[in-house]
């Protein structure tokens, strides 16, 4: 039986266990070892504080919107989860594509997608990224190569594992990095993926975000084997990472071994990152079946915005102030934002018509 308490033992247990997977622990599966993740430089580290809080911020910022009622629809929020995309952004290369569910805004950001057009999509106005027609969880932009926005659980694994045959059908050397949840994990969809991205070596990365709950169910007690997400590849000679997905540095350290592997004609593989969403699944969701001092004790021990925030101040890269004025930069773009998203028309009737099938 789990507790409440789980999800944050569990992921305390991750932050103190060796990084390294002990490979008696698996059996076909091969494992990467990242150890101790080398230090980013002074530079690499301001910028993954910058981008964390952007994130931070705009989901802050669109909570409130949603509260005033101008978002409609879902929305899911991606608070405590900022490392595990910006990590692997810092990792991957221009071209390699980004493919998610619905819990996509932090993804979309870290693709460089105007924030402008991600929130005026948010309140469904004109410009924003869908022309307001697709609210939170359908943006696009193959200029930024952010593949959606998925509301189907499960449905980035088929559709990214297609960007990868698609790769390699062209014969370029991109990766194919595709987000699910935990939960997801769970879907018979994956693994028809896996099977037919380990058969023809497909430049595909899965990216398993273990935020250690789907909607209420803690992975505990939905999935088989919760501690060993990254071993479900095995059976197909996946191999997969276990990683701090709290940990900015590990997610870099980790992403960029699986790239390198996967982009030189490895064949697929699985990072398993541990993380935490601090809000409910969505914003209709009041979370009571974790306690408040489960996510407080996650907040107060394991953020990944104040872990980098510290390490900045401790190696005296930055101060306090310094850090204020990131944060007041950071304030400065996501209010432009939310203005732009209040201001902007909502879109001409007559837009019902478009966009609704492709012209041949
Ligand atoms: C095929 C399908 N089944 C069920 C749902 C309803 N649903 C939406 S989110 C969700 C939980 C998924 O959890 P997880 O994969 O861990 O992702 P997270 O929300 O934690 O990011 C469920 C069951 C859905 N959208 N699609
Ligand atoms: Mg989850």
């Amino acid at each position: 039986m789990t507790t409440p308490h789980d999800g944050a033992e569990k992921l305390q247990e991750t932050a103190t266990a060796p990084s390294i997977v002990p490979p008696e622990a698996l059996s076909s599966a091969t494992v990467l070892e990242h150890g101790s993740a080398p230090r980013l430089t002074p530079e690499q580290e301001v910028e993954a504080y910058r981008q964390m809080l952007l994130i931070r911020r705009f989901e802050e910022k669109a909570g409130q919107l949603y509260g005033m009622g101008l978002i409609g629809g879902f929305c899911h929020l991606y608070i405590g989860q900022e490392a595990v995309v910006t990590g692997m952004q810092m990792a991957r290369e221009e071209g390699d594509q980004v493919i998610t569910a619905y819990r996509d805004h932090g993804h979309m950001l870290a693709c460089g997608m105007d924030p402008k057009g991600v929130m005026a999509e948010l309140t469904g106005r004109r410009h924003g990224y869908s022309q307001g027609k697709g609210g939170s969880m359908h943006m696009f932009s193959v200029a930024k190569n952010f593949y959606g926005g998925h509301g189907i659980v499960g449905a980035p694994a088929p559709l990214g594992t297609g960007l990868a045959l698609a790769n390699k059908y062209r014969g370029n050397d991109r990766v194919s990095l595709t987000y699910f949840g935990e939960g997801a994990a769970n879907q018979g969809q994956v693994y028809e993926s896996f099977n037919m991205a380990s058969l023809w070596k497909l430049p595909v990365i899965y990216v398993i975000e273990n935020n250690h709950y789907a909607m209420g169910t803690h992975v505990g007690r939905g999935s088989a084997l919760a501690e060993e997400l990254y071993h479900r590849g095995s059976v197909f000679g996946i191999p997969g990472m276990k990683v701090d997905g709290m940990d900015v540095r590990a997610v870099k350290a980790a992403g960029q071994a699986a790239i390198a592997r996967v982009r030189a004609g490895g064949g697929p593989m699985i990072l398993e990152m541990r993380t935490y969403r601090y809000r409910g699944h969505s914003m209709s969701d009041p979370a009571k079946y974790r306690t408040r001092e489960e996510v407080q004790e996650v907040r107060a021990h394991r953020d990944p915005i104040e872990l980098v925030g510290k390490r900045l101040t401790e190696a005296g890269i930055a101060d306090e102030e310094r850090l204020k004025q990131i944060d007041k930069d950071i304030r400065a773009i996501v209010n432009e934002a939310a203005d732009f998203a209040t201001s902007d028309p909502e879109p001409e009737a007559s837009e019902l018509y478009t966009d609704v099938a492709a012209r041949p």
